[in-house]
């Protein structure tokens, strides 16, 4: 993780081969193209290109985890409860067209289509480490921005004070929405300055291409010094309100999900230690970092908190 630094990255830093070969394989991924060019609305059906996107300052070097890996061992319990259940049933997810509603705490309510979320900053690729809160971990390379420049837009009134992020409720799209292993749809929430933090992203995107339906499609959170269960997916709302939001993972199982969920090593789950993690695809384990590693651009957010009773 570099030290701390202007997000601005000089045009010259951009690999022109590279954003080449993603415009193509964006085409290429998008089954919305072949639809669009039948269709006299190009709006109706043309997917949201990601633009040219700038690697990002934030990122990690450390090495990522293969597309395969990524794409392929996820929590999306929308889609069933096992780490292969999203890759094999959320294509069933329809991420076209797709609105995200804001409201609550702001000075204009409304709705905004993917395409202009896409539009309000510019992208970059975000390399980031991703730390689940079951004991594994993964480095993804995300294409996103920051969430900042949305919540900038709404204009929160004194009365925002935390930002609560909701995922589609589709039981008819979600298979895993006919059981109840959570409340649906599921909730998650940030207090307004993490949510500003210039971490905290909207992901549209991962390895140069437009999120795969698994990851989160079409628009999802990545807060990286919190366990992944915060990052949440496929969001159609999301609202400014006074009071501290409940998740879905604190509704269900309050003592072991609080709404902070810092990734921290000092402070165990009930069930398990959180010293150590595996990294998917290595046999040994490696520790766990405080904030995920984070802890320099984070560790003032909490300042003069207890993390063990704010876990
Ligand atoms: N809507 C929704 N968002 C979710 C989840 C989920 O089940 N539903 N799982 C969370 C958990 S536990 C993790 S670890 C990350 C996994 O993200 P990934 O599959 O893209 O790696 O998504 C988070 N976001
Ligand atoms: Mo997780």
């Amino acid at each position: 993780m570099p030290a701390y630094r202007p997000a601005a990255i000089a045009p010259s830093e951009i690999t022109p081969e590279s954003i080449y070969l993603n415009r193509r394989e964006w085409l290429q991924g998008s089954a919305g193209l072949a639809l669009a060019s039948l269709l006299p609305s190009a709006e109706a059906a043309a997917p949201a290109a990601l633009p040219t996107f700038y690697k990002s300052r934030y990122s990690t070097s450390e090495a990522k985890n293969s597309f395969e890996e990524v794409t392929h061992y996820n929590n999306f319990y929308e889609f069933g409860t096992d780490k292969s259940d999203p890759a094999e049933h959320a294509g069933s997810l329809r991420t076209r067209p797709w609105t995200v509603e804001t409201s609550g705490e702001i000075g204009k309510p409304r709705r905004y289509d993917l395409d202009e979320l896409i539009k309000l900053a510019a992208l970059e690729e975000r390399i980031y480490r991703l730390r689940c809160v079951e004991g594994w971990s993964m480095v993804i390379p995300w294409i996103g921005l920051p969430l900042s420049a949305l919540l900038k837009q709404l204009q929160p009134n004194s009365r925002g004070k935390y930002v609560e992020f909701t995922s589609l409720l589709a039981p008819d799209q979600m298979p895993g929405q006919k059981s109840r292993t959570l409340d649906w749809p599921y909730i998650e929430g940030l207090r307004l300055d993490e949510a500003m933090h210039p971490l905290t992203i909207l992901a549209v995107g991962l390895y140069g291409r437009p999120l795969p339906n698994q990851n989160g499609a079409p628009i999802r959170l990545v807060v990286p010094w919190k366990y992944g269960f915060k990052s949440i997916k496929s969001i159609v709302r999301i609202r400014l309100v006074e009071q501290q939001p409940v998740s879905s993972w604190t509704r269900s199982i309050p003592t072991e999900y609080g709404f902070y969920s810092n990734v921290n090593p000092e402070v165990d789950h009930p069930r398990w230690s959180q010293a150590s993690e595996r990294r998917i695809g290595e046999f040994l384990k490696r520790k766990t970092l405080m904030f995920n590693g984070y802890a320099d651009e984070v560790a003032s957010l909490y300042k003069g908190m207890d993390l063990r009773r704010n876990f």
